[in-house]
């Protein structure tokens, strides 16, 4: 069966087990700095060897000179993609962070918009300035704000969009994906689940639903 449109937003210890069933479900997991805190370094690495997941994503989103960002991205050789803010600009933090993940082929997330509602969004015609400029694989942009998401996308329809927000902070299951996103992102929605499969296997199923219905109204492929 075909990958949910899920990446699995991993901020606390999991289950190897679970993890290792669930990434057959899923497209991604994206690692947070409180597991990385929590299991250490090495510990991460032992949590994901081995599991079926497309993609390995580290969010502690970057936000400093380039060669700090090239220092912490080096420790974690093991993920595929990284993710940044953007509101440091190009020239000595983005470009060389973008030089280095392109050199070991790794791909670079920048954020557009935040979820939480203390998000300004007058700073995204600045953050979307910085994507053009910096040109990374992909953008991070709130599943709370559709048409946030829809803005990126209109502007930037060849990036991946990722999006956080669903479940616990309260956007519908699918409706990221409904507004362009390429994925959605999930995580306590899961794991502070009683039952974290069973869970997941509700969204999955939310989320087919929700882009089924929207297919063809607005850009559910
Ligand atoms: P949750 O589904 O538990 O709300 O988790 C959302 C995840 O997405 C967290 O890992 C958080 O760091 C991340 N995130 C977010 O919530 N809002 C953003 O704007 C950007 C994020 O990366």
């Amino acid at each position: 069966m075909e990958k949910a449109r899920i990446i699995l937003a991993l901020d606390s210890l999991v289950d190897k087990e679970f993890l290792r069933e669930a990434s057959t479900y899923v497209h991604g997991i994206k690692i947070g700095l409180p597991l990385t805190l929590r299991a250490g370094v090495d510990g991460v690495k032992e949590l994901v060897k081995g599991i079926d997941a497309d993609e390995v994503i580290i969010d502690f989103k970057l936000a400093d000179i380039g060669s700090i960002m090239i220092k912490i991205a080096s420790e974690l050789d093991f993920a595929d993609s990284f993710i940044s803010h953007s509101f440091m600009g190009k020239l000595g933090a983005l470009d060389e962070l973008k030089d280095f993940l392109d050199t070991k082929e790794k791909k670079l997330y920048l954020v557009g918009a935040m979820s939480h509602p203390g998000w300004n969004d007058s700073l995204n015609s600045y953050t979307a300035s910085v994507i053009k400029e910096v040109d990374p694989y992909g953008i991070v942009a709130p599943a709370t704000r559709g048409d946030i998401i829809s803005k990126f996308k209109k502007e930037f329809p060849d990036k991946v969009i990722i999006s956080p927000g669903l479940g616990t902070q309260g956007a519908k299951y699918g409706e990221a994906i409904c507004h362009g996103s390429s994925f959605e992102i999930i995580g306590r929605s899961v794991f502070l689940s009683s039952s974290p499969l069973k869970a997941l296997n509700e969204i999955i199923e939310k989320q087919r639903e929700e882009v089924l219905h929207c297919k063809g109204t607005k850009t559910g492929e």
